[in-house]
């Protein structure tokens, strides 16, 4: 007679094989999973974060759209969250470490066979915990959804999200995304054809939820963070319910925290210079210019014309906007 994990196995590779697939780029194969596009490599860890994940109300959900940011707002969010624990600018992990390895994508911890090792391990971390993922909304677990833990999420505009995201896939997959000039790919990204994407729909998903649910989930915006990271900084700080003391503001704790987390700081440590993460890219790929409105130099005009009228038509009405200069 099978195993419960042995059924469960078979049903999820029948379920994988029933679904529509397309080439990615970053990520090589997609398949089309409750409406988004889910890197087929991840979708055990997408099914199993979805089934297994036990969400605790002190949690801190770090959301975002891929190529948005995410390095910066994991590392932002673990320093302040973290600020007592680790006071001394000295032997912070964030020197050490990368900050993927030190807040987690939920789909990329649960890609694993043994779920209950893995289980015992994340009820035993450290609270608060703080998780990474690029999950959709309506797709996280209902144990998320259903507890008060706070989500914090960013996105960017799509001009210089599509060429962070076409400049790191020709770094980590040269060979396939030769097959591929940057106007085909801007069809496939306004098709909403890749890993995580539709990227209207997972802007507009967790921006739907933000309005809703202000408590629950704060929505940032790339630019924005550029623009005034210290505003937002104290913003992230008063959501997550550990606001800065006028002591700590004046101990110059939050420039501490902004200069940890600064593009320059992160590009040149060595742990970030150096090696390789998670599906074996390397690290020094997660840092490229950090800039506002560098789309300009990759964009034809018609390929500005397809994008506009693509977000023009997506996020149209939603309120939803962005700006793509500095
Ligand atoms: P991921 O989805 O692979 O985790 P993510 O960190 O979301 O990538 O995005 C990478 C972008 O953030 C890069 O943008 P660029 O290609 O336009 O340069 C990267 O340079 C930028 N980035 C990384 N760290 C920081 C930081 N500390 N401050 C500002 N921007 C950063």
């Amino acid at each position: 007679m099978a195993s419960t994990e042995g059924l469960q196995a078979y049903e999820e590779d029948n379920l994988l094989l029933s679904l529509p697939k397309e080439k990615g780029w970053a990520a090589r194969h997609l398949c089309l999973f409750q409406g988004f596009w889910c890197p087929s490599a991840f979708f055990q860890g997408v099914i199993n974060f979805q089934k297994h994940f036990q969400a605790k109300g002190s949690d801190v959900i770090v959301a975002t759209v891929p190529k948005s940011g995410t390095t910066w707002l994991k590392a932002l969010t673990f320093a302040i969250i973290n600020r007592q624990r680790f006071s001394s600018s000295h032997n912070h992990p964030l020197l050490t470490s990368n900050s993927h390895e030190l807040v987690p994508f939920l789909e990329f911890v649960f890609h694993v066979d043994n779920i209950q090792d893995k289980l015992s391990h994340l009820s035993n971390m450290t609270e608060p915990r703080v998780f990474g993922t690029h999950v959709p909304f309506p797709s996280l677990p209902k144990s998320i959804k259903e507890s008060n833990c706070k989500i914090v999420y960013i996105c960017r505009n799509p001009f210089d999200t599509f060429v962070s995201h076409w400049i790191f896939a020709n770094k980590i997959n040269p060979h396939s995304m030769h097959e591929l000039t940057i106007e085909e790919t801007l069809e496939k990204y306004c098709k909403g054809i890749l890993g995580f994407g539709p990227t209207w729909e997972h802007m507009l998903g967790y921006w739907k939820e933000s309005i809703a649910n202000p408590n629950r989930v704060l929505f940032l915006k790339y630019e924005e963070l550029k623009e005034d990271v210290n505003f937002y900084v104290k913003r992230v700080a008063e959501f997550l319910d550990c606001p800065f003391t006028e002591e700590e503001e004046s101990n110059g704790v939050i420039e501490n925290i902004i200069n940890l987390c600064s593009f320059e700081k992160m590009k040149n440590l060595e742990v970030n210079k150096s090696g390789t993460f998670d599906r074996n890219f390397e690290k020094k790929h997660l840092f490229r210019k950090g800039k506002v409105g560098d789309w300009v130099n990759y964009f034809s005009p018609a390929m500005i014309e397809k994008l506009s009228k693509t977000m023009e038509e997506k996020l149209g009405g939603s309120g939803l906007s962005f700006k793509t200069s500095s």
